[in-house]
C-alpha cells in the first residue's frame, strides 16, 4: 500500500496507531475492547480503535443533550456557515480521505473519491437548505386567526451506517441534521473504524474553531451492542440506520418499543429491465458497473438483469464479453476495475450464493471463484460471476452483497418484465433500458416499478445526492439525502394564533357560558 501513499494519507488525516473510538467533539476517549482494522486490499493492519463502553456512551449522551440546548438556538443559516467550513476541509482533504476509504473498505480509488464528492455535494446542499427550512401557512377557518407550521430541531439524532459507504451515508444524515439544529451521535461500521475516526477528527477541528458546542458531532464505535445502546435510548428521538434488512428489523422493533422514529435504508434487489428497444452499449455499461462496481457491495448494485427473449442472447454475449475485460486487483491501482470484498465472511456469502444458484437449477455462465497468489493475499478478492436463473429461486430473492449477477428472461411486454422486477421483497432501485416512450412511461407509472428509485436509460446505482434516496418494502421506507428528506430531522409544529377578542371554536361548535 505504501507505493499508493497510505501512510501519508493517514498522517494528513491525523490518524494514530491506536485511536480512541469515542468522541464528543474535541474530546476523544475510549475504554472498551480494541478493534483492529485490517485492509481487505493487502491484509495489513491499518490501525486499532478502542470501542465504546456503556460509561463512554453515557458521556456522549450527556454531552449531546447538553450541546443541543445551545446549538438549537443558533440561527439555521449560521449553522449552515459551520457546515460550509466543514466542507472546505472536505475539499482540502478529499484525496487522503478518498484513499483511506479505498484502502479500508476496498472500493476503487475513483469510487473513494466519488464518495467524498458525495459528502461535498450534500454539504453544499445543506448550506443552501439552512435558509430554506420552510413550513407552510394555511388559511384558518376562523375569523381573525392565523395558522402556520414551523420546523424545530428534533434533538439528538442517532446514525448507524454500514461499511460499504463509510463516509457518504454519514454525511447525508449529519450535514442535514446539523443545519436542522440537531446533535448527532454516529456509529460507523466496526469494519471501517479508522475512516469514522478520520471523519470525526475533521468535524471536531472545524467545530472547535467555530465555537460549536461540544456534543454536536459525536462518534461511538463497536458492534451491535453499541447499536443497541442507541436504539433503546429514549434521549434519541430518531435513529437513521443503513444496513441489512435483518439489522433493520431489529432496529425498527427496538425503536418502536419506545415509539421513537426510524429512517431505514436497507437491502435492495435491484434489477435492470432490458427491453427490445434497449441501446445495447448503454445497457452493458450500466449493467456491468452496477453489478461489479464496489465489488457488488452497494445497496443499489445491480443484482438482476431482466432481458426480453428477443434480446437475450445478444445482451448475454455482450455482458459476458465485458466481464472478460475486467481487471481485478488492488483498488488503489487505477488500472483495476474490481477490488476486494470487505472480509472473509463476505467471501463466504458470495460462494454460498454461487453454490445455491446451481443447486436450485441455475447455470453459471461466467465462473466465479476466490483469487489466490500475488496481490490477492488478503483472501478477499473474488471473480465477478454471472448465472442464468429464475426469479423464483430462493437465492435470487435474497440480497447477496457481492458481484453475483442473475440473468432472467421475459417474454411478452413490459408488464411481464415488471411482474418479475417487483416480485421480490426489496424495493430500492430499478431501471429500464428502452427508447420506447410507452414502455418508459409505463415503467414509471403507478402500475410500474414499486421501488424508491426508478431510472430510464441509466443503471440502478450511482444516484445523485439531490434526490431523496431510499426504497420501499423490506428496504425500509426511509428517505435520506436530497429533496425534502430534511423534514425527518425536525419536528413539525402547527401554530394557530387568535388576534381578536372573541374565542370562536373550530368546526363551528357552540359553547356559550
Ligand atoms: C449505499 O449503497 O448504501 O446510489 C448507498 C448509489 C450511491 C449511494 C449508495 N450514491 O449507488
Amino acid at each position: 500500500a505504501e507505493e499508493f501513499g497510505i501512510k501519508q494519507a493517514l498522517k494528513d488525516l491525523g490518524i494514530k496507531d491506536i485511536n480512541e473510538g469515542t468522541s464528543t467533539g474535541k474530546d476523544f476517549f475510549g475504554s472498551g475492547d480494541i478493534i483492529e482494522s485490517y485492509s481487505p486490499v493487502d491484509g495489513a493492519l491499518i490501525g486499532k480503535v478502542k470501542s465504546t463502553t456503556k460509561e463512554d456512551f453515557e458521556k456522549v449522551m450527556t454531552s449531546a443533550t447538553e450541546g443541543f440546548k445551545t446549538w438549537r438556538k443558533m440561527p439555521a443559516p449560521l449553522r449552515g456557515e459551520v457546515v460550509r467550513k466543514f466542507n472546505d476541509e472536505l475539499r482540502r482533504l478529499k484525496e487522503p480521505l478518498g484513499k483511506l476509504v479505498s484502502y479500508e473498505m476496498g472500493k476503487s480509488y475513483q469510487e473513494g473519491l466519488g464518495e467524498v464528492q458525495e459528502m461535498i455535494d450534500i454539504c453544499d446542499f445543506a448550506v443552501g437548505l439552512s435558509r430554506q427550512l420552510h413550513g407552510l401557512t394555511m388559511h384558518s377557518e376562523r375569523p381573525g386567526h392565523r395558522m402556520y407550521e414551523q420546523y424545530h430541531p428534533l434533538g439528538v439524532v442517532g446514525i448507524i451506517s454500514a461499511f460499504n459507504f463509510p463516509v457518504a451515508v454519514w454525511s447525508w444524515n449529519t450535514a442535514l441534521a446539523w443545519v436542522c439544529g440537531d446533535a448527532c451521535v454516529w456509529k460507523g461500521s466496526e469494519k471501517t473504524p479508522i475512516t469514522s475516526v478520520a471523519c470525526q477528527k475533521i468535524a471536531a477541528r472545524v467545530f472547535a474553531e467555530n465555537g460549536v458546542p461540544e456534543g454536536i458531532s459525536c462518534l461511538v464505535t463497536g458492534d451491535y451492542k453499541v447499536g443497541e445502546m442507541m436504539t433503546t435510548d429514549s434521549r434519541i428521538p430518531l435513529i437513521s440506520a443503513t444496513g441489512s434488512t435483518k439489522m433493520g428489523k431489529i432496529v425498527a422493533s427496538k425503536v418502536a418499543e419506545r415509539l421513537g422514529k426510524t429512517l431505514l435504508e436497507l437491502g435492495g434487489n435491484n434489477a435492470i429491465i432490458v427491453t427490445p428497444d434497449a441501446d445495447i452499449k448503454m445497457t452493458v455499461i450500466g449493467a456491468v458497473f452496477g453489478a461489479v462496481g464496489t465489488a457488488g457491495q452497494r445497496c443499489t448494485s445491480t443484482r438482476r438483469l431482466i432481458i426480453h427473449e428477443s434480446m437475450y442472447d445478444k445482451v448475454k454475449d455482450a455482458v459476458v464479453a465485458a466481464y472478460k475485460q475486467l481487471r481485478i486487483g488492488n483498488p488503489l491501482d487505477e488500472n483495476n476495475h474490481v477490488g476486494p470484498l470487505i472480509d472473509k465472511d463476505a467471501v463466504k456469502n458470495y460462494k454460498h450464493a454461487l453454490e445455491e444458484v446451481v443447486k436450485e437449477g441455475g447455470k453459471i455462465i461466467v465462473e466465479g471463484g476466490v483469487l489466490e497468489g500475488k496481490g490477492y493475499e488478503s483472501g478477499c478478492y473474488v471473480k465477478p460471476a454471472i448465472a442464468e436463473a429464475d426469479n423464483s429461486f430462493n437465492i435470487v430473492q435474497h440480497e447477496t452483497f457481492g458481484p453475483v449477477l442473475y440473468l432472467l428472461k421475459y417474454s411478452g411486454n413490459v408488464e411481464d418484465a415488471l411482474e418479475i422486477q417487483n416480485g421480490v421483497r426489496q424495493g430500492l432501485s430499478s431501471a429500464i433500458m428502452t427508447n420506447n416512450l410507452r414502455e418508459a412511461e409505463h415503467f414509471l407509472s403507478v402500475q410500474g416499478s414499486d421501488c424508491g428509485i426508478s431510472n430510464v436509460n441509466i443503471g440502478t446505482s450511482g444516484a445523485e445526492i439531490g434526490g431523496a434516496f431510499g426504497g420501499e418494502k423490506e428496504t425500509g421506507g426511509g428517505r435520506e439525502s436530497g429533496s425534502d428528506a430534511w423534514k425527518v430531522y425536525m419536528r413539525r409544529q402547527t401554530n394557530t394564533i387568535n388576534y381578536t377578542t372573541e374565542l370562536p371554536l373550530a368546526q363551528g361548535i357552540k359553547f356559550d357560558l
